[in-house]
């Protein structure tokens, strides 16, 4: 594996391809952390382990286990997927995974971001994070691609989607917060994603889902189904905070034009009525820097957004929610080549995300 500092993706002929497009794979991470998973981890593992399955089902799935869970993580998931022993600070493959470019001639190289768990010492949400920064490396070894050292840039692959033609997709709230790259200005930020993904034009939405505790990744309030078009976490009750934040995206995707100069095509994705963490949860959780790592009726950031693209399937979250199903019926009609597969997620929602941001698709 060679380690490319002197060169950028877009100057040597590589771009970011949709995830809508083919993959050979998918990489996940085994959880087990205790202060993110409730109870050891256990029911986390089942969900994980469901996920990696049906993806499974249409491509190449890789979980990263540590040494003491590598004998759980093969007895629990199928024959078909690979387990590798390698060792992490927590279990998020979207967030520092490598994101992979590819070229005309279908060669693949990884893009290996800075990491420092969501904010650093500034808001991040645990310390270390060190071994997770060498994931996306570990991993481009183990895959034999050559890889780009971006360490310099603090990124995580849920902050950005692109569309493959050139459009890629951030929020203002992540990608200019005080604890990512706080000494680079809007310009010089937009500079490193043109560069690195090949992209010509940056979509700024103002903000995520609420109480995110990513600063608002953009993977869990919009996604593109294809070019030109996207689906955006959405709520009709006015008296939700999310209401105001999902009308900031909307209003700004309204008067703003994809890299094609196409008009954005925006399907509204109805949210779960709020989600909040049990007293009975917490009380599953280890402490987190000295601090509960999650309170009695705190709410998480649920959204349907946070699906996966696989190759036969959509991987989607379930909430036990009434709106479900029409989530479900709505993704449906959006990728109707693709069966979609809804799991309850509501144990990888405790650990602070779900399953868009437990995945990592290598293209094809
Ligand atoms: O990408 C994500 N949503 C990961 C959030 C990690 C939270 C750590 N508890």
């Amino acid at each position: 594996m060679r380690i490319i500092k002197d060169s950028t993706p877009a100057g040597d002929g590589f771009r970011m391809p949709g995830e809508f497009e083919r993959h050979q794979g998918c990489i996940m991470i085994f959880p087990e952390r205790s202060d993110s998973w409730q109870y050891g981890g256990y029911a986390a593992r089942k969900a994980f382990v469901q996920v990696a399955e049906s993806i499974a089902r249409s491509e190449k799935v890789t979980v990263c286990a540590s040494a003491s869970q590598y004998d759980n993580a093969r007895a629990l998931l199928p024959d078909s997927v690979r387990v590798v022993e390698m060792s992490s600070n927590d279990a998020w493959a979207r967030d520092y995974g490598p994101t992979f470019v590819k070229n005309d001639q279908g060669e693949l190289r990884g893009i290996d971001w800075g990491f420092n768990a969501w904010g650093g010492l500034y808001d991040g949400l645990y310390f270390p994070w060190d071994k997770d920064d060498q994931m996306a490396r570990k991993l481009c070894d183990l895959l034999d691609k050559d890889v780009y050292d971006k360490r310099d840039f603090i990124l995580e692959g849920g902050a950005v989607h692109v569309d493959g033609e050139g459009t890629c997709m951030v929020t203002e709230s992540c990608l200019l917060s005080k604890g990512r790259n706080p000494d680079m200005t809007r310009q010089e930020t937009e500079e490193v994603l043109k560069k690195y993904l090949n992209v010509s034009k940056i979509l700024w939405l103002p903000c995520g889902i609420y109480n995110d505790e990513t600063n608002g990744h953009v993977d869990n309030i919009c996604a593109f189904v294809k070019p030109g078009e996207v689906v955006l976490a959405w709520t009709d009750d006015k008296s939700d905070a999310q209401y105001g934040m999902s009308m900031a995206c909307a209003e700004y995707l309204e008067k703003t034009a994809d890299a094609k100069g196409r008009k954005i095509r925006v399907h509204k994705l109805p949210l779960p009525r709020p989600v909040t963490v049990t007293a009975q949860e917490c009380q599953g959780l280890d402490a987190c820097r000295e601090k509960p790592a999650r309170t009695p009726g705190e709410r998480l950031a649920a959204s349907y957004v946070n699906f996966y693209i696989a190759n036969e399937s959509i991987v989607m979250p379930g909430f036990g929610d009434p709106a479900d199903e029409g989530a479900r019926e709505i993704l449906q009609g959006l990728f109707p080549d693709r069966e979609v597969i809804q799991i309850y997620s509501r144990d990888i929602l405790i650990g602070g995300g779900n399953i868009h941001c437990i995945t990592q698709q290598i293209p094809e």
